[in-house]
């Protein structure tokens, strides 16, 4: 398992409430995102990692879902093209960071893609094939991630925004996934942990150097999650929730 020594994040802005969504939860409130950003952050911070905090970006409200402007791999870093138009252009303002720690790559139109449908386990990369990433987008990236070392396997995205909105790694062989996703073929080979249906928001579990990172509020996935024996964090996350945002989208790893 790979071990993070590194993460970038990005401050919610006051216009956060502009952001895309489909949840219907209301409106984000600005101070309360901002203290659970903080409490993120600091959970990174405990677990070992040194986090660059970029300036929020008032051309961007989603642009702390900072996960979907890159995919960093441990030789490359990929600079996306988002599929939402809106978001197009926040991954510029992620690439010059990210230069100082990996060559970069970029995806061109007319592919696009997500860093929210990107998930490593291991040499295996998913690629979600998903309203916001097409399948040019995750060819390309498969064609970046080859001469990498890395293996590509699309999976098609039909419920949630994102791929990791479903599926995320908890360690070892095991993946969390929602109901949807229990018997994908693409994913046998790995033992499933399914969330209740009435849980799906805690499929978007982080793991982070052998701790995981869940949502706070979900006990039965937090009852499943405890048979793996790794130390658990709960999070409160309910200001990004209402914008469809999750743990692993606002930060990336490496
Ligand atoms: C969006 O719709 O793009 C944002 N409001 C939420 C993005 C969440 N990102 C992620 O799951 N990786």
């Amino acid at each position: 398992m790979p071990t993070f020594t590194h993460a970038i994040t990005r401050l919610p802005g006051e216009n956060c409430a502009q952001g895309l969504t489909t949840a219907d939860l209301g409106a984000p409130n600005y101070h309360l995102l901002c203290e659970q950003h903080e409490a993120y952050v600091a959970a990174l911070v405990s677990l070992g990692l040194e986090v660059t905090i970029l300036d929020s970006e008032p051309d961007y409200p989603d642009g702390y879902f900072i996960e979907d402007a890159a995919i960093v791999a441990p030789t490359v870093a990929v600079i996306t093209r988002p599929g939402a138009e809106a978001r197009r252009g926040e991954e510029q303002t992620v690439a010059p960071t990210l230069a100082q720690y990996r060559e970069l790559a970029y995806i061109e139109a007319p592919g696009t893609l997500e860093g929210g449908d990107v998930l490593m386990v291991g040499n295996t990369v998913f690629v979600g094939i998903s309203e916001r990433t097409n399948p040019e987008g995750a060819s390309q990236l498969g064609g970046i991630l080859v001469s990498h070392g890395l293996t590509c396997c699309p999976i098609r995205v039909a419920a949630g925004l994102h791929l990791k909105s479903s599926i995320n790694h908890v360690g070892g062989d095991v993946l969390l996934v929602t109901p949807d996703f229990i018997d994908r073929p693409e994913l046998d080979g790995y033992r499933r942990i399914a969330v209740d249906a009435d849980e799906v928001y805690a499929a978007n579990t982080l793991l982070v150097n052998d701790t995981l990172i869940m949502p706070a509020g979900f006990p039965s996935t937090r009852r499943k999650l405890e048979t793996l024996g790794m130390p658990i964090i709960e999070l409160n996350m309910s200001e990004a929730q209402k914008m469809d945002g999750g743990l692993t989208c606002m930060s990336l790893r490496f």
